[in-house]
């Protein structure tokens, strides 16, 4: 992505940004598609089909008296990690999400080889990332515990919220967290304190009362 220089010669975003590209990356199947269509549409669905190898959300915020807009890029299965190089939007997004879910270990597993892949081609240090662990819902086949959670997030020192698509407990406040992470960063004098009728129109059900949300 485009980058200015500050005094001491260090790439920094632009100022007064007021869109955001955001990519969502995880395994298959974890929840990617299901936790936009959630967030955007406020649907939950239990078939998905999906032929697109890339498919973009978008949003519109406001926040103050300023709008952002928000493209949410979504990859699906077809994209090994091995292609991950050849995909443009990793140059131009500015947020980073990363999916796991509860039924699922190696999409944990795997958050290291994705992580890995990215710092190869992109200046993470020019982006914001979160994680979301999704399927919070499921009474049976979890097989993530607490400690592997806490762990990956230290190691990877990523934030995270344990979320579900179906429910849509965390959805909001996970996907706020990183939009506000990137409207401080770009525009650092703004005071944060959305709107949420206007930030949020769908997920009326998270609740300042969820674990590990932060509202704002
Ligand atoms: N119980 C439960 N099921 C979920 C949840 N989120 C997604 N699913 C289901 O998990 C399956 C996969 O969801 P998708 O949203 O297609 O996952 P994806 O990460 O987009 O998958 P790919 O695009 O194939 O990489 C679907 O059957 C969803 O209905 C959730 O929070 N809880
Ligand atoms: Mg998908």
């Amino acid at each position: 992505m485009k980058s200015d220089k500050n005094d001491i010669g260090e790439n920094v975003l632009p100022k007064f940004k007021d869109y955001f590209n955001i990519v969502l990356i995880g395994d298959p199947s974890v929840g990617k598609t299901s936790i936009l269509k959630k967030y955007i549409n406020n649907v939950f669905e239990v078939e998905l089909k999906n032929d697109q190898i890339v498919e973009i959300y978008t949003k519109k915020i406001s926040f103050n008296s300023n709008s952002y807009k928000l493209k949410f890029w979504d990859i699906t299965k077809f994209i090994g990690n091995n292609d991950i190089s050849k995909l443009d939007m990793f140059y131009n997004c500015d947020g980073i999400i990363f999916v796991s879910s509860y039924d699922n270990k190696s999409s944990l597993e795997n958050l290291n080889i994705w992580y890995q892949l990215l710092i190869e081609y992109i200046d993470i240090s020019l982006r914001e990332m979160i994680w979301l662990i999704n399927k919070k819902d499921l009474s049976e086949g979890k097989v993530l515990t607490e400690e592997q959670i806490e762990k990956k997030s230290k190691d990877l020192q990523l934030d995270y919220y344990e979320v579900s698509a179906k429910t849509g407990e965390n959805i909001a406040c996970g996907i706020k967290r990183i939009i506000k992470k990137l409207i401080k960063r770009c525009n650092d004098n703004e005071e944060l304190s959305f709107d949420s009728s206007t930030i949020d129109s769908s997920n009326s059900m998270d609740a300042d009362k969820k674990k590990n949300c932060i509202i704002f």
